[in-house]
């Protein structure tokens, strides 16, 4: 059996203790006496860092001397949380730790308080990428992760008088104990300028780019420890700097003040996080830092490449595969060519044969605001070599185009990378698909809407290269990190490896009617309940009571995940609280937490409705005995660890056709929470796996959606025709959510009537209500209830990201594990 335990037989807690001291001294220069938290925490991050730098240079060892294939994560996001708990989690020195510390009078608990989320991503995917190289690491495979070394991720949110609002996320500033900093792997990256050409000898035409600007990139490397501790992988971030040479010609020419512009200009590229998800912002400099460190990964590769196969390109694919998180390092797939082509002097045919079996490209959303288009015109300023290079490849895939479809210029028009138009646009998405071996979506709902909606006739004229690969999540954080108490239980029933084979976990299912049991894993939700209502004291003022059911909805703010339905069933719930004040219901706690992208309108609208509402229930004490509402401020990773282990319910409620996946649907039924959810995403596979009798599914299905949409949507059918819906809609036009300002909340009313009600809000309510109903009908019967969240937990083998990563291994990447020593 592989638990963690490598280094605890390396190092026992005298010797944990007398680390921990030493740096205290020698690192922080500070004792025992004077330490605070903080020092503390970085002196038992130094400490740890000693075990993850020797995994990490036997893990490079290994890897150079078997010359492995490995996969490289280019992602612009990796929403990596806190590091402290999982690194020793996966090192297997947790509880020895946990002692050492507290002899020395220090909790453990608090001090990895003190770690600042790395928040370098906005949402799900971000969030992915993390769990992936969790488990590429766990599997002990070859894996590089490449993003960019944002000096700001995404905004903390605060919240004042009901609204957002957005405050810069400083992850660095006391520095982190965890990263190091690589100048002998700076990259030059070129941007902007113009292309020459230049005929030369044979016949052969070439192509010189003269770049107007030149960035440095640094490469920040984050080691990546894998669960038992020997392999331990990187994630390599990039930050830009100016470079130095091109701000000496500015400077010797008498110019010091442009050189210093030119050097903040380098340095914005990634100074912030977009924080957008979900929509397509055309800004310049999103596409500059997307080429900036699809650039420099390349680099990077390829200088690895070169040390052991030299200027032979035959066996570049057989070695590297890159994977593509969305079509945000897209322009990854013009640069190798580019480097082939212009650099390597190779033919068009042979670079293409070997670019095309490199990339492999995973899609995360059909919403078409989503989908990345740049405008060819900002694009060839930019990158004018690489616009060349994108309409050759669209000019030759047209004739294959051609020789499929002969003359039908409408499906050129649609598979074209370029889309035509007053402003010519270069699709991300079809080049991404062009251009990769593989193309995945991420359940299956979701890969079969990709086939049939988003790219029908790829799939024709290549059947085998559009697949699924459903998401995951990493156990290892989600359960037992997150979890503690869940977890020792479970190891007592069935062992301890669950963490990596959690198929394991179906051995619960017997228990789930064995009233002991039920009864301890009941206790831990209750516990977890207890931890969760102190922190949203501190954190709100707000007091809620374990004994109600804690119903969590916890995502970024979308009008596709509808948090205004939810808030549309709170507000029905209030109304009937108040016409009837013996309405039987259990008691009921709505929990909120969810980020507005900064110019999202009604997003950030949403939030100050939820707000507005919850103060008013909060403090109306004909109800506040039966219901509550809270909306904690700034949701993160952490604070997510801090959710999941207490929720009962697990809103998961777009509208169905609209959420690719989801994964915080997996982590709060690992947890033991019940979903109220529709059949949208991976909620389909999560039924399929606890079974009917364990979901509350409600609304309209994929097909459904579709019909209504072809026989016309009325949202004021449903308003006209539901009196508990109309009044509801009603009430938010009227100032009793907001005294003095009537209309405050009149924007949410208008979306779902007059502004046709995109998502559908109204007509899946009534079903959404009944499925409450059930849910609440469920928690009286405290058995039935235990039983049910056992079989949830039982049932979530299938979403470890060790099974999914399993099958891109299988399916895309082909790789083989790497043993370390
Ligand atoms: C694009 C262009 C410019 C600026 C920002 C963006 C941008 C940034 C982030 C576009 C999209 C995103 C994030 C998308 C995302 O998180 N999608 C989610 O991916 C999860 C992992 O596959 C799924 O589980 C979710 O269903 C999906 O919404």
């Amino acid at each position: 059996k592989k638990v963690a335990s490598s280094s605890k037989t390396m190092m026992n807690k005298a010797e944990l203790k007398a680390s921990i001291v030493k740096h205290l001294h020698c690192s922080l220069g500070t004792d025992e006496n004077k330490a605070n938290n903080h020092a503390w925490w970085k002196a038992t991050c130094a400490s740890v860092q000693e075990h993850v730098l020797e995994g990490l240079r036997k893990t490079q060892k290994s890897h150079y001397l078997n010359d492995t294939r490995a996969v490289h994560y280019f992602s612009a996001e990796f929403l990596m949380g806190r590091l402290m708990s999982n690194n020793l989690h996966n090192l297997g020195l947790f509880e020895q730790t946990e002692k050492a510390l507290n002899e020395l009078g220090v909790n453990l608990t608090d001090i990895m308080e003190e770690e600042p989320d790395m928040a370098l991503g906005n949402g799900g995917l971000g969030r992915l990428a993390a769990c992936f190289i969790d488990s590429l690491a766990t599997l002990d495979l070859p894996a590089v992760g490449y993003g960019l070394h944002y000096e700001h991720g995404l905004f903390r949110q605060e919240i004042q008088n009901g609204e957002q609002i957005e405050r810069p996320d400083s992850w660095r500033d006391y520095g982190n104990p965890w990263e190091i900093c690589r100048p002998e792997s700076i990259q030059d990256i070129p941007l902007f300028g113009y292309v020459e050409t230049k005929y030369g000898e044979n016949g052969r035409i070439n192509k010189e780019w003269h770049p107007g600007h030149i960035v440095k990139g640094l490469p920040w490397d984050i080691p990546v420890v894998g669960y038992g501790g020997k392999t331990v992988n990187v994630l390599r971030l990039w930050q830009s700097q100016s470079s130095d040479y091109f701000n000496w010609d500015v400077f010797n020419a008498g110019g010091y003040v442009d050189a210093q512009t030119e050097n903040v200009q380098a340095e914005t590229i990634s100074k912030v996080l977009y924080p957008n998800d979900e929509t397509q912002a055309g800004k310049d400099l999103r596409l500059i830092q997307q080429y900036f460190f699809s650039a420099c990964s390349l680099k990077d590769i390829i200088r690895r490449y070169k040390r052991a196969h030299g200027d032979d390109w035959s066996r570049f694919s057989e070695q590297v595969v890159i994977q593509l998180n969305d079509t945000h390092p897209a322009v990854a797939i013009p640069e190798l060519m580019r480097i082939l082509i212009d650099r390597a002097e190779l033919d068009w045919d042979y670079a293409w044969s070997i670019c095309s079996k490199t990339f492999a490209y995973t899609n995360h959303t059909l919403l078409p605001e989503a989908l990345e288009k740049w405008p060819a015109r900002m694009f060839e300023r930019i990158l004018p070599r690489h616009l060349e290079i994108i309409y050759e490849i669209n000019r030759r895939f047209m004739d294959e185009v051609e020789a499929v479809w002969p003359g039908n210029n409408e499906i050129k028009r649609k598979l074209s990378i370029i889309e035509e138009g007053p402003d010519k646009m270069v699709r991300m998405g079809n080049l991404s698909v062009i251009g990769s071996f593989a193309v995945n979506g991420v359940a299956e709902i979701h890969s079969a809407l990709v086939k049939k909606d988003l790219f029908p006739e790829f799939n024709h004229m290549w059947p085998s290269k559009l697949t699924n690969v459903t998401n995951g999540i990493t156990p290892r954080r989600w359960l037992k990190a997150c979890n503690p108490a869940l977890s020792q239980l479970i190891d007592g029933k069935i062992g301890q490896d669950w963490p990596l084979n959690l198929d394991k976990l179906k051995g619960l299912a017997e228990f789930a009617e064995d009233a002991k049991f039920q009864k301890q894993f009941m206790k831990i939700k209750r516990d977890n309940k207890v931890q969760l209502a102190k922190e949203v004291m501190a954190l709100t003022g707000v007091e809620i009571d374990p004994n109600a059911i804690f119903d969590v909805q916890i995502k970024r703010l979308h009008e596709y995940k509808r948090q205004h339905l939810n808030l549309l069933y709170i507000m029905a719930l209030y109304r009937r609280l108040l016409e009837n004040p013996d309405y039987d219901m259990h008691p009921r706690v709505f929990l909120f937490g969810a980020k507005a992208a900064p110019g999202y309108k009604l997003a950030k609208d949403i939030i100050f409705a939820i707000n507005k509402v919850a103060e008013k229930i909060n403090n109306d004490a004909r109800v506040n005995h039966k219901l509550k509402v809270v909306f904690l401020p700034n949701y993160r990773v952490s604070l997510a660890e801090k959710m999941i282990p207490a929720a009962d319910i697990s809103e998961q409620i777009s509208t169905a056709g609209k959420e690719a996946s989801g994964t915080g649907n997996m982590k709060l039924s690992l947890n033991g929470a019940l979903t109220v959810g529709t059949l949208d995403g991976a909620n389909i596979e999560i039924a399929e796996e606890v079974g009917d009798e364990n979901i509350f599914i409600f609304g309209l299905t994929v097909a459904e959606v579709e019909a209504l949409d072809k026989k016309g949507y009325n949202p004021f059918d449903y308003y006209d025709n539901n009196r508990e819906l109309k009044a509801v809609l009603d009430w938010l036009d009227s100032d009793y959510f907001t005294p003095g300002k009537p209309g405050a909340l009149s924007s949410l009313k208008r979306s779902m009537l007059e502004g046709g009600d995109h998502y559908k809000v109204l007509a899946d309510f009534t079903s959404y209500c009944e499925a409450q109903s059930l849910a609440d009908k469920a928690y009286k019967e405290p058995e039935r209830w235990a039983k049910m969240a056992i079989l949830n937990t039982a049932h979530m083998g299938k979403f470890t990201s060790d099974r999914s990563i399993k099958d891109y291994v299988e399916r895309i990447w082909k790789l083989d594990p790497c043993k370390v020593e």
